[in-house]
């Protein structure tokens, strides 16, 4: 990407008052009118070269975004004039003697720039595609609600992974399991022959970050949303995304021959079910030309698959694989699986089960695997799969939706976490073999690569629960983009596009957001502790809970704590799931001198004693990080109540709201976690930390009804 931008003005207060925040990030409202007097001079037309949907989505687009943050109308013009917007494929460059030199390969890329043609000064939006001229539209319109000179744009991107998706975990009845900001946006009730305009705002804001796809339905799939009435309903739904280059998906229920078919067996290599697949597929692909595919749950956490049928994970990718190849669909198959059997170790499962399949999946197969070998949580190293299958595409799963950082009440900026597991080095082929390299296909030159996001969306007003919950499905769209891109920049332009305030105060929220994530590790999960939260719904600490039906979902099980000490060993003296990590990795990662403090837990069963790099000892370590996060909760707290007077009101208010409901929660988790686990070490408090306000027993007894999201 190349910027050659530099800034206009300072940014000034908020002009719309009462924000409810359903905007997101595209808000449009009257720039500073030095900043708009500028544009005004700049911006004069629009001129579209040949009109599709997408053309005239940019189009509209633009026109909305001009109008209200320059506030004047720009209209169509048939003749190029100094201000017009160009809207033109790159095919069609040659038409006004402009080269496609600078037009970016990839058919998503676009290149927003300032040219001449005829001796008039035009702003050039062009791509391979209607679908990138869109994309560079959301870009140029990006560069004015950032106030940045458009005088000599430059601006040229594209994207290193093809498929940038959001999984919704959404229910036919529209609850939305782990969902915390209502209920499903997908009103199945009136669909399809009511198009809600949400859904067009949800694919503006998806094509903004340059989301390309959406599953609409829950991995713990209901067979009927394949059935012919639901795929009617889907068709409304691709229908209105289509201008947005936003591909629907459905999520696959393994047993589907059987609950909707008829069959007898969903066995992957009976004929008849191989048969009722392919027609299936057929059926859909009737509906919609364009459908993506299937994301598939199988053998895990109770849903059907083909080990039912004592077959295995490719048996079953593959069947389905080759019903949608010849439409161009793609299958993305989870790697979160556990069986009945309890493990050794839950966090070896997905690999061994895997990795002896590699090369065994068909190429329009995509292997989807969480960003840890647990489950979501505040802090997991890489999951060790990345890297592990050469010969098979794998995709990467994040998940937004808040279900082990707090739900919707809780403040965390989660680029922070998706860096770290991108960035991360998996020695698959030496130095430099990031997560990103694998997942974006150039480590070994997979054809498809994908990434999902687990969506943090539903029917609240502002979309997302809590406003910074929004940056989140901001960041994911970007980083899915382009991987490279600095979280606090990120941030930085999050912060702009929905604030709109002085320097100052993005400053400060820039430094609360990208700190947030860290806060959050501290006060429920510091130095590598895990899946330590309440029982099933995973709301607050409950690092008490044993003897469940399984023992991997207690969370004992997990950090191991006793009056000797605590953390998981997964060295070669305890489960010895390091080995499944490349041997550099597994090397630091095993060597208690070179392996990162925040995995310590993760991979270590130490002593309550065990000498800490801050010199401390590890209760002590434990104990004060605990103490910590909940502090800097309360410091997040001060800075808001500094940016008063900056923010809009009833944003500042409800974020004032929910950061006290979280200095409670912080302060809940660490007295909850510090006396149980006192109650194993034995361990004074360290002198100087307030004591706990109620004793042990006070919070194993609290017990929580109707939480969301189950
Ligand atoms: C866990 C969730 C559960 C999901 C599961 C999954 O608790 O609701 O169904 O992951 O990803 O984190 O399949």
């Amino acid at each position: 990407m190349k910027y050659r931008i530099t800034l206009l003005l300072i940014l000034i207060g908020f002009s719309a008052l009462a924000d409810n925040g359903y905007r997101l990030w595209l808000k449009y409202d009257l720039l500073p009118v030095g900043v708009k007097a500028i544009y005004a001079k700049q911006i004069k037309s629009i001129h579209i070269v040949a009109a599709s949907p997408t053309i005239r989505a940019a189009e509209q687009e633009l026109k909305t975004a001009i109008s209200g943050l320059v506030g004047h109308q720009i209209s169509e013009q048939a003749r190029l004039t100094d201000g017009t917007i160009l809207l033109v494929k790159s095919s069609d460059l040659k038409k006004y003697n402009l080269s496609i030199a600078d037009v970016p390969e990839n058919p998503e890329g676009y290149l927003v720039k300032t040219t001449a043609i005829s001796g008039k000064k035009i702003i050039l939006i062009t791509s391979k595609t209607d679908i990138g001229v869109l994309y560079g539209s959301f870009a140029f319109i990006k560069q004015l609600q950032l106030q940045q000179e458009i005088e000599k744009l430059n601006v040229k991107s594209e994207p290193k992974i093809r498929n940038r998706i959001l999984n919704h975990w959404d229910n036919l009845d529209r609850t939305v399991e782990r969902g915390y900001a209502g209920f499903s946006l997908w009103n199945w009730q009136t669909l399809p022959g009511y198009i809600d305009q949400r859904y067009i705002d949800y694919a503006r804001a998806n094509a903004s970050v340059g989301i390309n796809g959406t599953v609409l339905n829950n991995v713990n799939a209901n067979a009927l949303i394949l059935t012919k009435d639901w795929l009617l309903k889907v068709k409304a739904l691709a229908d209105a995304f289509r201008p947005y280059g936003i591909k629907v998906y459905l999520t696959a229920r393994f047993s589907a021959p059987i609950e909707i078919g008829g069959l007898k067996t969903a066995d992957p290599l009976d004929k008849e079910v191989i048969n009722w697949w392919k027609e299936k597929a057929d059926e859909i692909y009737k509906v919609i030309p364009d459908f993506g595919g299937y994301l598939v749950k199988a053998n895990s956490e109770g849903q059907p698959g083909p080990q039912n049928y004592n077959r295995n994970h490719a048996d079953g990718a593959n069947m389905l694989a080759k019903s949608l190849a010849p439409h161009g669909g793609i299958v993305m198959w989870r790697a979160f699986v556990y069986d009945n059997k309890v493990p050794d170790d839950r966090a070896k499962q997905a690999y061994n089960e895997f990795k002896p399949l590699d090369g065994n999946f068909d190429e329009n197969v995509i292997i989807q695997v969480k960003n840890g070998a647990i489950d979501f949580q505040p802090r997991e190293p890489f999951h060790p799969l990345f890297g592990a299958m050469p010969n098979t595409s794998t995709m990467l799963e994040f998940q937004l939706t808040q279900e082990y950082l707090g739900m919707s009440t809780n403040l965390v900026y989660l680029a922070t976490l998706f860096k770290e597991t991108l960035g991360a080095d998996t020695y698959a082929k030496g130095q430099g073999s990031t997560v990103a390299k694998v997942i974006n296909g150039s480590l070994y030159g997979n054809k498809n690569s994908a990434i999902a996001g687990v969506a943090n969306i539903g029917n609240d007003v502002n979309w997302c629960g809590h406003p910074f919950a929004q940056s989140n499905w901001y960041a994911f769209g970007k980083l899915a983009w382009n991987d490279e891109s600095p979280a606090t920049l990120i941030a930085d332009e999050w912060l702009k596009m929905t604030f709109r305030t002085d320097f100052a105060t993005i400053k400060k929220l820039n430094e609360m957001m990208m700190k947030s994530r860290e806060t959050v590790v501290d006060y429920m999960t510091p130095l590598g502790l895990h899946h330590i939260m309440g029982w099933d719904h995973h709301y607050g600490p409950g690092p008490w809970i044993k003897d469940k039906p399984r023992a991997d979902w207690t969370s004992v099980y997990y950090h191991q704590a006793d009056k000797n000490g605590i953390g998981f060993n997964r060295t070669n003296t305890g489960s010895n799931a390091l080995a499944q990590y490349f041997p550099a990795v597994a090397e630091k990662f095993s060597n208690l001198n070179t392996c990162p403090e925040e995995y310590l837990l993760w991979f270590h069963h130490l002593p309550w004693n065990y000498k800490l790099k801050s010199g401390n000892n590890l209760w002590d370590g434990m104990v004060k990080r605990y103490y910590k996060g909940a502090a800097e909760v309360k410091q997040m707290q001060a800075t808001w109540d500094s940016c008063e007077k900056q923010i809009d009101p009833v944003i500042y208010r409800q974020v004032k709201q929910l950061l006290a409901i979280q200095y409670d929660e912080a302060v809940w988790w660490r007295n909850a976690c510090v006396l149980y686990f006192q109650s194993k070490s034995g361990l004074p408090i360290p002198s100087g930390l307030a004591k706990p306000e109620h004793d042990l027993a006070y919070y194993e007894k609290l017990e929580f009804k109707f939480v969301p999201g189950i």
